[in-house]
């Protein structure tokens, strides 16, 4: 079994609990949740490979604008199969019946974040629940 991160961001707070009923749907066990808010320094942190990128200003105040769910979720292919559910990065482009084409309102305001690499499930996993 794979484990995976799933963030619920700000604008997508208030439909948590559909977005995790669908999540348990597509097969994952959900571990651990969260509901915390990032303060700038640590939505930096936690977005630092983006840094210096033309919307590195908007993500980080867009991402401590209110409170998020950090979801620690299990199943097989956990990684791959998760960006599948969630879908692609702009909503307007994201694949009908995916977690960003029903709650996304933008690039910035996508609604998820699904870690994208194994390497990256396993140091956000960390950045969150340090254990895993
Ligand atoms: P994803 O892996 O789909 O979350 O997308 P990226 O790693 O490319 O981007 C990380 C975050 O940066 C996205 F969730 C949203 C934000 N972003 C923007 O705000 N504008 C952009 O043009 C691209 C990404």
């Amino acid at each position: 079994m794979e484990q995976t991160l799933m963030i619920i961001k700000p604008n997508a707070v208030a439909k948590a609990e559909e977005i995790i009923g669908r999540v348990k749907q597509e097969g994952f066990t959900v571990r651990q949740t969260k509901t915390l808010s990032l303060t700038s320094q640590e939505a930096k942190e936690f977005y630092a490979v983006h840094r210096g990128k033309p919307f590195f200003a908007d993500l980080v105040r867009f991402m401590d604008s209110g409170q998020i769910v950090v979801a620690l979720l299990e199943r097989r292919d956990a990684v791959t199969y998760l960006r599948k559910t969630v879908g692609a990065t702009d909503p307007s482009e994201a694949v009908k019946g995916t977690l960003r084409e029903i709650y996304g309102a933008s690039k910035t305001q996508n609604a998820v974040h699904a870690s994208d690499s194994l390497a990256n499930a396993k140091r956000e996993i960390e950045f969150f629940f340090n254990n895993s």
